[in-house]
């Protein structure tokens, strides 16, 4: 079965790649992404300085998903220009995903970042993680503001990392002011973020920053983020590219999210909890979905979900 796909005129040869924070936070984690059978190369969220993240433990896993307050940990954007064009010699695509502690952050990272060309830019908008800083992705305005600023930036394909949102209506406002953005693709969902899980035989929270509040993802949310990605797809008729981000476990998991529009697929908990193998596993998952179903491609099926 043929798995690739394209996202902004950018051709993927598979359509699963990593989330961003899962396994690529260094130059080892992403070569050996690089070396997996992913679809692309995504980094971490970079930010101005380099960073070490939030006290740990600050990562949990259970049985219906993970919760994690990393808090940004990664190299800094000038380690990561550095590296793109050294990942890019991998031969399929590099997302570089863009976050920022402040409005000015994101486009000085962006100039820096769009100058070593990496194939797409994914502006993270919605790290529910930073003690003291609301995610953006939560404030139209804001969101706005500092898509505008990047925009000119970029001359790459630029993407918008979303946080999950509950209502038609906040649906309706964010899609509304991405469409004044220039925005060439969405990835859909973030963690759900500031959940809190406990563990009741020690009494406790189970990770430390933030009280024990943390973004939540893995099988759990996997409602919600097919939720999202069709409120965008139909929202935009279809014509915005979308990646998938949320709940994936399985091939039969991307497939439904393929149903709902996406054109391609992130995995952050299966992969962090399984490794790079999970990627041959997905593919042959996917593709005996597919071939079931009668579909011969990511693009037959794509946004094909019926309504009763
Ligand atoms: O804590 C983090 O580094 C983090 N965790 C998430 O679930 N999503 C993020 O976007 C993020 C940091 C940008």
């Amino acid at each position: 079965m043929n798995l690739s796909t394209t996202i902004a005129g950018v051709t993927f040869p598979g359509c699963f790649m990593n989330a961003a924070g899962a396994l690529c936070v260094t130059r080892e984690e992403l070569e050996a992404l690089g070396r997996s059978v992913a679809g692309a190369i995504v980094t971490k969220s970079m930010t101005i300085e380099a960073r070490t993240g939030n006290p740990e433990p600050r990562y949990y896993g259970f049985p219906e998903g993970s919760i994690n307050s990393m808090g940004l940990p990664n190299l800094g954007y000038r380690a990561y220009a550095e590296l793109i064009p050294q990942l890019k010699r991998f031969g399929k695509p590099v997302i570089a995903s863009v976050a920022g502690l402040s409005e000015e952050d994101f486009p000085t990272i962006a100039e820096t970042i769009n100058a070593a060309q990496p194939d797409l830019i994914e502006v993270n908008l919605s790290c529910p993680n930073i003690p003291g800083k609301p995610q953006i992705g939560y404030d139209a305005d804001t969101s706005e503001r500092v898509l505008k600023r990047v925009r000119p930036k970029i001359t790459v394909p630029m993407g918008v990392k979303l946080p999950p949102y509950f209502d038609p209506a906040h649906h309706q406002v964010m899609g509304t002011m991405l469409g004044r953005c220039g925005i060439d693709f969405l990835n859909l969902i973030n963690s759900v973020g500031n959940g809190l899980v406990v563990d009741p035989e020690r009494e406790t929270v189970v990770i430390k920053p933030k009280g024990g509040f943390g973004g939540l993802g893995g099988r759990l949310i996997k409602p919600v983020a097919l939720a999202n990605v069709r409120a965008f797809y139909k929202f935009f008729g279809g014509k915005m590219p979308i990646i998938g981000t949320g709940g994936v476990m399985s091939g039969s998991d991307a497939f439904e999210h393929i149903l709902c529009g996406a054109s391609a697929i992130q995995v952050g908990t299966v992969l962090v909890e399984e490794g790079l193998e999970v990627f041959p596993r997905l593919e042959a998952e996917l593709g005996a979905v597919l071939a079931r179903q009668g579909y011969r491609s990511i693009q037959d099926c794509r946004g094909r979900l019926k309504e009763l």
